[in-house]
C-alpha cells in the first residue's frame, strides 16, 4: 500500500449553525400566519414572531448517505417498482422524493463526485481506478478535492464509513486516509457473501478476514454494512458527536446473489415479463405524479425480445434472473429499515437526514439475456440481469449505465428529516446531481468547505445546496455536465444535449417535453445545439475531462443485427 500524504485540515472549519434548522418556525412561516390575523391582534403575531426567531437552533443533524450500486430509476416503490421496498417508501412518504436527480453513469466516478462536490474528473476519477496518467483520470481521489469526512470532521463530526470504496484504495487512497474515523470497507465492492472468493474486508484500515471473529458468522453484505454502521454510530454517541455515516451498499450490483428464501419469494412475479411490468411501473409512475404522462415511454430496443416471443423455459430462466434482482433490492430495503430501527432505538431518527441515492441506472451488461453461471444463493455464482431487465429498471427513460442518456444518470434520491424538514411526501423536480451532496451538507452541518490542505489549494465546489430545493425553491444554477467513456451531456434548464461515445452525434431533446428522449432537436435547431456543444466543450477543458486517455475498452456497435450494451462486464 503506497503512503499518503497527511490530509489533517488546516483551514478554518468554525463551526456555524445553521437557520435551516429553525425552518418549520421560520420567518417566512411566522410572517404567512401573521398575514392571517386580523389588526387586532397583530402585536400577538409580532411577540410571537419575536419568540420563534430568538429560540435556540437544535443541535447540528447527524447525517446517513446511503448509495446503492446499480439500482434503476423505477426500482423502488416509492417510483413505481412492483420490488417491495417498504422501508424507503416510509422515509420518501414521510418527506421528500427528487424526481429528476442524477448520478454520473458509472460507479467511480460517482462516487468521487458524491465525495467531493466536484465533478469526477476534477477529483483524479473521470473513469475507473486504473491511473492513466492524465489529470482527469489518475483512478483515485487527487489532493486537489476533499470529500465529505474531510470536511464534516473539523467540524465536529464523529465520521464513519461501511461498504464499498471504489475511489483509488489501489493507490493508497482509502476512507482512512480521507476523513473517515471509522470504517469496514471493501476497496472496490462486489460481493454479498462472506463465502465470495473476492470477499476482501478492512476494518479501521487493517484487513481482515471474512471469518473474522469481529464479524458476524456467515455475514450478508447487505446487512453487514449496516450493522457495523450502527456500532460506529454508537461509538459517535459515546463521545457525544453528532455522526455522519457514509453506507455504500454493493446491491443490487451483479454478480446478483441473495439467500434462497428471499428470492423464492420473487418467483414468479416477473412471469408477466419485461413488457407488461413496465407499462405497470409507467403507470405508477404517472400517478405518484414522477412521470408526466405526455412523455412517451421508451420503446422496447430491438436487441430485446417481446416477452410473448418467449418460450416457457426462457420464461423461467428470465423469471429466477429478476427475482435474485428484486431479492438483493428487497434485502437493501430491509437493511435500510434495520438503520431505522437502529437510530430510533438509539433515540436520535429525529434529527438524522438520510440521503438515499444509486451510482448509476440499471446494468445492460451482458447483453439481453444476461448471465446465469452458477447458483445465485451462493457466492461462487455469477448472474447478470442483462439488458432486457435493464430496460425495465430504467422505466420509462431510454439507455443504462455507462451511458448520458436519462437511463444511465437518473436515479431516486430520498431525503428525510423529521427535525429540519415538514414535507410529508412531496415530489421535488428541482434537477439535481452528486456534486450537490456535499455543499448540502455543509450547509446543514454549519462546516466550512476548505480552501485548502496545507499548502496544497482545493478547488472550489461545483455543486449547489439543495437546502433551497428541500424548501421547493428554485436551485440558480447554469447548467451540469456529464463525460464517461466518450459518452457526454449538458443539461442547461429544460435542454439538453446528449451523445453516445466520442464520435456520436450530438443529440437536442426539450426535457420539459419529452424527458424520454424520443425527439432529437438537433437538426431542427442547431444554433442551440451548437451553442450547448460549445458549452459542453469548454467545460470538458476546463473541468480535466480532456485531454482524455485513448478508448481501452470496445467502441458501442450500433445496430450491429442485436444492439449490445456497449462495455464488456467491469465492475462499478
Ligand atoms: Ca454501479
Amino acid at each position: 500500500m503506497l503512503a499518503h500524504r497527511d490530509r489533517r485540515l488546516t483551514a478554518d472549519a468554525t463551526i456555524l449553525f445553521s437557520p435551516l434548522r429553525c425552518w418549520k418556525c421560520s420567518l417566512g412561516g411566522a410572517l404567512a400566519i401573521g398575514n392571517l390575523l386580523s389588526a387586532g391582534v397583530a402585536l400577538l403575531a409580532v411577540l410571537l414572531l419575536s419568540a420563534l426567531t430568538t429560540a435556540s437552533p437544535p443541535a447540528q443533524p447527524n447525517i446517513v448517505v446511503i448509495l446503492a450500486d446499480d439500482l434503476g430509476f423505477s426500482d423502488l416503490g416509492c417510483y413505481g417498482s412492483e420490488i417491495p421496498t417498504p422501508h424507503l417508501g416510509a422515509l420518501a412518504h414521510n418527506c421528500l422524493r427528487f424526481t429528476s436527480f442524477y448520478n454520473t453513469a458509472r460507479c467511480c466516478p460517482t462516487r468521487a463526485a458524491l465525495l467531493t462536490g466536484l465533478y469526477s474528473h476534477q477529483a483524479g476519477v473521470g473513469h475507473m481506478n486504473q491511473d492513466q496518467r492524465l489529470p482527469g483520470y489518475r483512478g483515485r481521489l487527487n489532493d486537489q478535492c476533499v470529500t465529505i469526512a474531510e470536511v464534516l470532521r473539523p467540524a465536529g463530526y464523529f465520521t464513519a464509513m461501511t461498504g464499498k470504496w471504489h475511489v483509488g484504495q489501489n493507490h493508497g487512497v482509502a476512507p482512512w486516509t480521507r476523513g473517515f474515523d471509522r470504517s469496514l470497507n471493501a476497496a472496490a465492492g462486489g460481493f454479498y457473501f462472506a463465502s465470495h472468493p473476492k470477499a476482501a474486508l478492512f476494518l479501521n484500515g487493517t484487513a481482515i478476514t471474512s471469518d473474522d471473529p469481529r464479524l458476524p458468522k456467515d455475514w450478508y453484505s447487505t446487512d453487514l454494512w449496516t450493522t457495523f454502521g450502527l456500532k460506529f454510530i454508537d461509538e459517535a454517541l459515546a463521545e457525544k458527536k453528532p455522526f455522519y455515516l457514509h453506507l455504500c451498499h454493493n446491491a443490487p450490483h451483479f454478480s446478483l446473489q441473495a439467500p434462497a428464501a428471499a428470492i423464492e419469494a420473487r418467483r414468479g412475479t416477473y412471469q408477466a415479463g419485461w413488457d407488461a411490468l413496465r407499462t405497470l411501473r409507467h403507470q405508477r409512475q404517472v400517478e405518484m405524479g414522477i412521470i408526466d404522462p405526455a412523455w412517451t415511454p421508451a420503446p422496447r430496443p430491438e436487441a430485446i425480445q417481446a416477452w410473448s416471443d418467449l418460450s416457457a423455459t426462457e420464461q423461467d430462466r428470465f423469471d429466477h434472473i429478476m427475482a435474485a434482482y428484486a431479492a438483493c433490492v428487497q434485502r437493501l430495503d430491509q437493511a435500510v429499515g434495520d438503520l431505522v430501527a437502529g437510530l430510533k432505538a438509539r433515540g436520535v431518527f429525529d434529527n438524522t437526514l438520510i440521503l438515499f441515492m444509486s451510482d448509476n441506472g440499471g446494468n445492460a451488461e451482458q447483453g439481453p439475456n444476461g448471465r446465469t453461471v452458477g447458483d445465485p444463493t451462493q457466492g461462487d455464482s455469477d448472474w447478470f440481469c442483462g439488458e432486457s431487465w435493464a430496460y425495465l429498471q430504467n422505466t420509462p427513460f431510454r439507455s443504462y449505465k455507462h451511458f448520458n442518456h436519462e437511463g444511465g444518470i437518473a436515479t431516486p434520491l430520498v431525503v428525510h428529516w423529521p427535525a429540519g424538514l415538514a414535507a410529508q411526501g412531496e415530489l421535488r423536480s428541482q434537477p439535481a446531481h452528486l456534486i450537490d451532496i456535499l455543499p448540502t451538507l455543509v450547509e446543514v452541518s454549519g462546516a466550512s468547505y476548505p480552501q485548502a490542505f496545507g499548502d496544497t489549494p482545493i478547488l472550489p465546489l461545483e455543486g449547489l445546496s439543495l437546502v433551497p430545493a428541500f424548501r421547493n425553491e428554485p436551485l440558480k444554477r447554469e447548467a451540469i455536465y456529464w463525460e464517461h467513456e466518450g459518452n457526454a451531456a449538458v443539461r442547461v434548464g429544460s435542454l439538453k444535449l446528449v451523445r453516445t461515445g466520442r464520435a456520436g452525434k450530438w443529440e437536442l431533446y426539450d426535457l420539459a417535453a419529452d424527458r424520454t428522449e424520443q425527439h432529437d432537436l438537433a437538426a431542427a435547431q442547431p444554433k442551440l445545439a451548437t451553442d450547448l456543444a460549445a458549452r459542453w466543450q469548454a467545460w470538458a477543458q476546463r473541468a480535466h475531462v480532456e485531454p482524455a486517455p485513448e478508448p481501452t475498452e470496445k467502441p458501442a456497435k450500433k445496430n450491429k443485427k442485436k444492439q449490445q450494451p456497449a462495455e464488456p462486464a467491469a465492475a462499478g
